[in-house]
């Protein structure tokens, strides 16, 4: 009898428990409430499924208990029975699976009229590109990757001048618009998720991944990333901001474009950023998987090698090129070594964090 309340109470609180979650569905701020819809329809139908066997064990538990003399009947056919089940679990199944490919034709259709956005991932940070004004993108090469041209465009391509760039996470869309993001990795899998658009998908490193929705509420949402990408993996965020078209179209005429990002001198903060170093270096003082920059120039630093260094030019240059050589106490040993900046970048970068300690 114990065993018969205790599952009772378990499977009525299982199922209160959905009525009275705080964990729920952010508020939706996209064109994809179906994908809510279809949700639910799955939640219901197991719902359902549960409560039933559930109900029919503890059926057989009370009416069919253990008696001295008792014997249970051998009946290895009833057709009538398995026709039964099989029609009922069929249509289970159906109804489990039509609304997600419906869901799923929807998502992959892009629209043809949408404004189009390229997301670039890589560990830790996320980059964007906008076609310009010539509305066509540049063409592409991972060859040409370098701090300097951190989208790999080809210098010489004519669509790829006026290609806008977006280097600081934070990328702008206007309300009631379709986006499709082209989406790529520079290094390992990642995936551009934004809660409360539902929408999300995989980047794969070598391919070109789709993702299309309609924002439909202004706002700020972050961007997380959802398929872990390592160490600095939790940090990988982004913002979106949901603009009305007006003040979309100031935000983008003030980003840079691949000619005149490519003519800038070295500027340390840009490179810090586009680089993706602030996923694990703050500029706030705060502890990250690295030792955090400010107010650190100067100081001295501790190292696992048991040697204690001034945190100058040449340490910051030497940590970025060769970060193995002097690995800080209390840090793990997981920075990648940025060889191809070159020395005017280093210095750049060097100057920008002795401006985090005045
Ligand atoms: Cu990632």
């Amino acid at each position: 009898m114990a065993f018969v309340i205790v599952t009772a109470i378990i499977v009525i609180g299982t199922v209160l428990w959905n009525f009275v979650s705080p964990w729920w569905f952010s508020p939706l701020a996209s064109n994809w409430g179906f994908l809510d819809t279809t949700i639910l329809i799955s939640l219901v139908i197991t719902g359902i499924a549960f409560v039933l066997i559930s109900a029919f064990i503890l059926y057989c538990v009370v009416k069919f208990p253990y008696r001295e003399g008792n014997k249970s009947e051998y009946e290895p056919e009833n057709p009538a029975l398995e026709l039964k089940l099989t029609i009922i679990t069929t249509i289970g199944v159906i109804a489990l699976l039509a609304p997600g490919l419906y869901a799923w034709k929807l998502y992959v259709e892009l629209p043809v009229d949408a404004l189009e956005v390229e997301g670039v991932g890589q560990q830790w940070v996320w980059s964007y590109r906008f076609p310009g004004e010539d509305g066509v993108y540049g063409g592409t090469n991972g060859r040409l990757f370098s701090s300097k041209n951190t989208f790999g465009l080809n210098p010489d391509d004519p669509y790829g001048q006026d290609d806008i760039l977006i280097r600081g996470g934070e990328v702008h869309l206007p309300i009631n618009n379709k986006v499709v993001f082209q989406l790529r990795s520079k290094d390992v899998l990642h995936d551009f998720y934004v809660p409360q658009f539902r929408a999300k998908m995989d980047l794969v490193p070598g391919q070109q991944s789709n993702l299309w929705f309609e924002p439909t509420v202004l706002g700020t949402y972050e961007v997380a990333c959802a398929e872990y990408c390592g160490t600095g993996h939790y940090a990988m965020r982004g913002v979106v901001v949901v603009d009305t078209e007006e003040d979309f179209k100031t935000w983008l005429a003030e980003q840079p474009t691949f000619a005149e990002t490519m003519n800038e001198g070295a500027n340390g903060e840009q490179i810090v950023q586009t680089l993706g170093c602030v996923a694990c270096h703050s500029v706030d003082g705060s502890d990250g998987i690295g030792p955090t920059w400010r107010d650190t120039y100067g100081t001295n630093r501790a190292l696992t090698s048991g040697e204690t260094v001034v945190v100058d030019d040449e340490y910051i240059k030497t940590s970025i090129v060769n970060p193995m050589s002097q690995i800080a106490e209390g840090y793990a040993p997981v920075m990648p070594a940025y060889a191809t900046l070159s020395d005017e970048e280093l210095t750049a970068i060097s100057d920008y964090i002795k401006t985090l300690s005045e």
